[in-house]
């Protein structure tokens, strides 16, 4: 069967300013959380290896941009570091130095016809503002909103894609959820209120970007999670598996596409008394300035089952898990490396509930991927790594976006996960996901696997067989 996509289908890649520049602490950057946590606490990453880490896109822009041109990219994704282009909130004032490596990097693409796509917050809190306390001080916003300002002037006339956060449940997770980032707490009211400031810091930054006088879109990239109940015919099953999209789906996508929180999600914070603090002015500001674009992040299902023991609050207290259990579904397909689950499904559902259930908003799919540790053993006589298994997976996710599409999903693209290998968060190189290998102990060459070759030959024909 031939698969052929709509013309003008957005094929790249995905990355973020973090996770790929390196020079983490000069030429004016200011710290963020990342560099602030690893440089306490070293041993919460993979082998010790931290942000300062990566494969310096700062320095290899140049050939960085000429291989996404050689693996076939028409866009490219990736972020600004808040606490690169503005070291100090306070005073505002931009780091001329960032101000010209990001010109670059978007002059640099768009003079190889790649589509620069910027997102404004990948998981990165200046440590200064951090120290204030982040996400969760409502003033937290008005500094992000005047960030957003500054990077809508200087860089819109040429980006025309913008995206305000990166899977904002992740710091909510991460960092008030599971204690597995900075700042490690374990506190759902927290968590809560977090998610409400983004949701509202991200209507904010829609409100100002409308304001100008400028030609592109914004949207946000959300990550989601389709949550499949263990048995359709089990109510209790099928209750614990909407709540679970309710806490880690819709709280974002829906501010984001119709403007207003669930309501069944609202209810329930009631219930548990863990309603954020919000004024009218807000969320008035969130009703009225929803996303023209939305970024897909797929990655995993999740599986639900009713919970089999009685609830029971921990000390902490309460976590979403203490309302359902995971349902270890016999038989799933794992990607053993990372631990998730793979089912090519989950895209077209996902895909097919933004059709039906969210006025079929004009989307892409930001991020999909697999991250496999040890790929050198798949490195052939002539120095390539043959990464059969990465072709397949695009391929069989492919295959349902093209089925959406079918079916009237109004899906423009395709980012991989991720262009180069990259640093990240705790795993740092543990798993690679890029079409291109970056070797750390030579100076970060770079070498294309056989999936960005493969990858150019599929964006040439705009589609496989
Ligand atoms: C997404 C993030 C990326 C990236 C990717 C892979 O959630 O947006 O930043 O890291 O996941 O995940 P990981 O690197 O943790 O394996």
């Amino acid at each position: 069967m031939n698969y052929q996509f709509p013309e003008g289908f957005w094929w790249g890649s995905a990355a973020s300013g973090p996770q790929t520049e390196g020079v983490f602490k000069g030429d004016g950057k200011a710290q963020n959380i990342w560099d602030f946590w690893y440089e306490e606490k070293p041993e919460k990453f993979f082998n010790e290896v931290g942000p300062d880490k990566t494969s310096q896109f700062y320095k290899n822009y140049h050939e960085d941009v000429q291989l996404m041109k050689a693996t076939g990219h028409n866009s490219f994704r990736t972020s600004i570091q808040w606490s690169r282009l503005i070291p100090d909130p306070e005073t505002g004032e931009v780091n001329p130095k960032a101000v010209e490596f990001y010109n670059d990097v978007i002059n640099c693409l768009l003079d190889q016809g790649i589509e620069p796509f910027m997102n404004l917050y990948h998981f990165d809190m200046p440590m200064v503002l951090q120290e204030k306390g982040g996400w969760l001080n409502r003033k937290v916003v008005d500094y992000y909103v005047f960030y957003a300002k500054t990077c809508f002037e200087l860089f819109g006339d040429r980006v025309k894609k913008w995206f305000t956060h990166n899977e904002p449940i992740v710091p909510v997770e991460g960092g008030y959820l599971y204690g597995w980032h900075y700042p490690e707490e374990v506190n759902l009211k927290h968590g809560v209120q977090v998610a409400y400031h983004e949701a509202l810091a991200s209507a904010n930054a829609i409100e100002v970007y409308h304001s100008l006088d400028l030609t592109g879109e914004i949207g946000i990239v959300l990550n989601l999670t389709p949550s499949y109940p263990r048995d359709l015919g089990n109510e209790a099953d099928v209750k614990a598996a909407r709540l679970v999209d309710g806490l880690f789906n819709r709280s974002f996508l829906d501010p984001a596409v119709k403007g207003h929180f669930p309501e069944d999600i609202v209810a329930w914070l009631k219930e548990q008394d863990l309603m954020p603090e919000t004024t009218l002015e807000d969320l008035a500001t969130i009703a009225e300035n929803t996303i023209d674009l939305l970024g897909v992040n797929y990655y995993q299902p999740r599986r639900v089952k009713a919970k089999e023991s009685p609830i029971e609050i921990s000390s902490n207290g309460i976590l979403p898990e203490d309302f359902y259990d995971v349902y270890d579904m016999p038989g799933k397909k794992m990607n053993p490396y990372r631990g998730w689950e793979i089912y090519e499904k989950g895209i077209y559902d996902t895909l097919m509930n933004l059709k039906e259930n969210y006025h079929n908003i004009r989307c892409y799919i930001s991020e999909n991927g697999m991250g496999v540790e040890g790929e050198e053993r798949f490195v052939n006589a002539e120095g390539m790594i043959e990464d059969d298994y990465r072709i397949e997976f695009v391929k069989d996710h492919l295959k349902w976006v093209y089925q959406a599409i079918q079916e009237g999903s109004q899906v423009q693209g395709y980012h991989m996960w991720t262009c180069m290998d990259n640093w990240s968060w705790l795993n740092a190189y543990k798993n690679r996901y890029g079409f291109i290998a970056v070797d750390l102990d030579q100076e970060a060459k770079r070498t294309i696997k056989k999936s960005g070759y493969w990858f150019k030959e599929l964006t040439k024909n705009n589609g496989f067989n």
